[in-house]
């Protein structure tokens, strides 16, 4: 039987996993000499790319003397946390990362938990060493405290320690030592990681824990082999998690190692592969013997806490951008979406309006994003949590908040947080004159929060939040304190009439953009909504005054990222996504109606 480890690379946000893998997959030497490569090429589709983000967990192999690694890379975002508790029960162990100044951040505590529960062997790697603000010492500690507080074993809190600068393909075991390569992670992975159990002659039983898609073969099921032997074109049986079972066949059997993936013949106990072949396979499936079949555990997949409806774009700009417009193209689309994003979840709610549940608003954004790079135009809703049930007391989803902020910043941010129901749990000095708050607070009282945050605190304040858990109900919180610039008219904006409207708050739009009655145009500086005219041109007088139109100095718009976008609108506005544009508007076009209909709502 081959040498393997099965490990995941597991962090919080940014500290440096794909990194990590790209300089084992370069030192292992499984990059051939002459392979071109992008940096962190790992991050394969272009969302992930241009974010410089990992969106879905991948796995690679790799080869060190004798020993078949393999490594699964993880999103360090908390959205994605259900994908990670899933890779982490096909690893026996893992490379934890932490940021040698940023140090436990929210989405180490939940990796960490979520490891340490599943009984895997951790070994911790302090990276970014090479940051003049690194405090290495201090990160071990805080890692050492945290396993601790997490209920450890003995074994799992005797963790190797490894200091990497993962980006220059550096790493020591001891701050003291000379600048060293990753021979000693590949050493430390052989000698700490548990050998796969399990046994190649017993039946087959392998899980899976991705899903993947390919026009031509349909259906792939990424799975850890745990018990058995397969080959291409084996019969088997699909354990399904419900306790049904259907016959299947692997009309392909995929193997890893780099960035490709090949066609095999056979694969054993302990290794991981892909299944083509099977179009019922989900997340959690057993794939097992025909004759004798036995599931494994199912797999616990982590429920949705938030949701946004979709719906058919029923502006006035409606259908002049995108291809794909209808309520079925769109039903379609979003049901191709649940068959491998588990985390996900669709409802019909109406006609032409889709409730889709995940587990924050990035996750629903990148699927937003990626419908409108496919030529789609839709409208999405506010995000709204999930309020459940639990032993009949209404429950709510809390989050665990860490915010960086300037120390002279931190009053206001407080204050701010408090009137969102935000609990404070500790308050540190992080250096540079930056103060570390930690917060508990219900994830409802977010939506909405980043940009006042980011305003507060001039840009400078960084804030994470990962799910804590739920909790019983908190009643009402603040939400946004300003109120919307609504435009009047439909037509072209004018940089004359924008000159006066920007007196009144923020705007959104530029010149010469296409506006409908009803379209929001900006934020206004107080509570209330207003209602302007940005097409106005200048009164037409016989003086012509030379040069005066020039004088007109526009504020370069705010530009709404399609995150900010939804974070920003109320209960009684939509987003308008086409592939050109993000328009924000009020679900009620005209004054008249949405009078008429706050007047019921009382
Ligand atoms: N200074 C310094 N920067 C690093 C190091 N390793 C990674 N980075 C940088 O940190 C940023 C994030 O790196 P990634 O590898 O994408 O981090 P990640 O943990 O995979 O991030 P997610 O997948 O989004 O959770 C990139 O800009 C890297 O270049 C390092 O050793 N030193
Ligand atoms: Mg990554």
């Amino acid at each position: 039987m081959q040498k393997i480890r099965n490990i995941a690379v597991i962090a919080h946000v940014d500290h440096g996993k794909t990194t990590l893998v790209d300089g084992l997959l370069e030192q292992s030497g499984t990059f051939g000499s002459h392979e071109q490569h992008d940096e962190r090429a790992m991050d394969s589709n272009d969302i992930e790319k241009e974010r410089g983000i990992t969106i879905l967990s991948k796995n690679t192999a790799i080869t060190y003397g004798d020993y078949k690694i393999n490594i699964i890379d993880t999103p360090g975002h908390a959205d994605f946390g259900g994908e990670v508790e899933r890779v982490l029960k096909m690893v026996d162990g893992v490379l934890v990362l932490v940021d040698a100044y940023e140090g436990v951040m929210p989405q180490t505590k939940f990796v960490v938990k979520k490891m340490l529960a599943l009984g895997k062997k951790p070994i911790v790697v302090i990276n970014k060493i090479d940051k003049p603000s690194a405090e290495p010492d201090r990160v071990v500690d805080e890692m050492f405290d945290l396993f601790a507080d997490m209920g450890a074993t003995d074994d799992q809190q005797d963790f190797p320690v490894i200091y990497a600068a993962a980006r220059d393909g550096m790493a020591k075991l001891d701050m003291a030592d000379p600048d060293g390569d990753f021979k000693c992670i590949f050493d430390a992975i052989i000698e700490a990681v548990p050998e796969p159990e399990g046994d190649a002659g017993n039946n087959l039983q392998a899980q899976v824990f991705t899903l993947d898609y390919d026009n031509y073969v349909g259906k792939i099921g990424i799975s850890r082999i745990f018990n058995g032997t397969v080959k291409k074109g084996d019969n088997v049986m699909l354990a399904k998690a419900d306790g049904e079972m259907v016959k299947g066949r692997i009309s392909k059997l995929i193997g890893f190692h780099g960035l490709n993936r090949m066609e095999i013949d056979q694969a054993e106990a302990g290794d991981i592969v892909a299944f083509a072949g099977m179009e019922t396979v989900d997340v959690g499936d057993t794939v097992a013997d025909p004759t004798n079949p036995v599931a494994l555990d199912p797999m616990h997949i982590e429920e949705p806490t938030l949701t946004v409806v979709f719906a058919v774009n029923d502006s006035p700009l409606a259908g002049q951008e995108g291809k794909h417009v209808t309520s079925n193209k769109l039903r379609e689309r979003l049901e191709f979406e649940m068959r491998t994003n588990v985390a996900m979840k669709l409802e019909v709610v109406g006609e032409g309006k889709f409730k889709v549940s995940g587990r924050g608003e990035l996750q629903i954004t990148v699927l937003a994003e990626n419908m409108r790079r496919e030529d789609f135009e839709f409208s999405i809703s506010r995000p709204e949590v999930i309020v459940k049930e639990i032993e009949g007391v209404k429950c709510e989803p809390y989050e665990h908040l860490v915010i960086d902020v300037p120390e002279d910043l931190s009053g206001t941010v407080i204050e701010r947080l408090g009137k969102r129901k935000a609990e404070m749990k500790s308050m540190l000095p992080m250096g540079q004159g930056f103060q570390r708050i930690e917060f508990e607070i219900p994830a409802r009282a977010l939506i909405g929060f980043r940009g006042q945050f980011l305003t507060d605190t001039k840009g400078e304040g960084v804030m994470n939040h990962s799910f804590l858990e739920f909790r019983p109900y908190s009643g009402g919180v603040e939400s946004r304190s300003y109120g919307a610039l609504i435009s009047m008219t439909a037509g072209s904006t004018l940089a004359f009439s924008l000159f006066s409207i920007q007196d009144r708050g923020v705007l959104y739009i530029g010149v010469q953009t296409e506006v409908y009655e009803g379209m929001i145009v900006g934020e206004h500086s107080r509570q209330n909504d207003l209602v302007v005219n940005p097409i106005k041109g200048k009164a037409q007088s016989n003086v012509r005054s030379s040069g005066a139109d020039e004088a007109i100095k526009l504020i370069p718009p705010r530009d709404m990222s399609l995150e900010r976008a939804l974070e920003w609108i109320e209960d009684d506005e939509l987003l308008e996504v086409t592939p050109k544009n993000i328009r924000i508007r009020k679900k009620f076009l005209t004054e008249a109606e949405r009078k008429r209909n706050s007047r019921k709502g009382k």
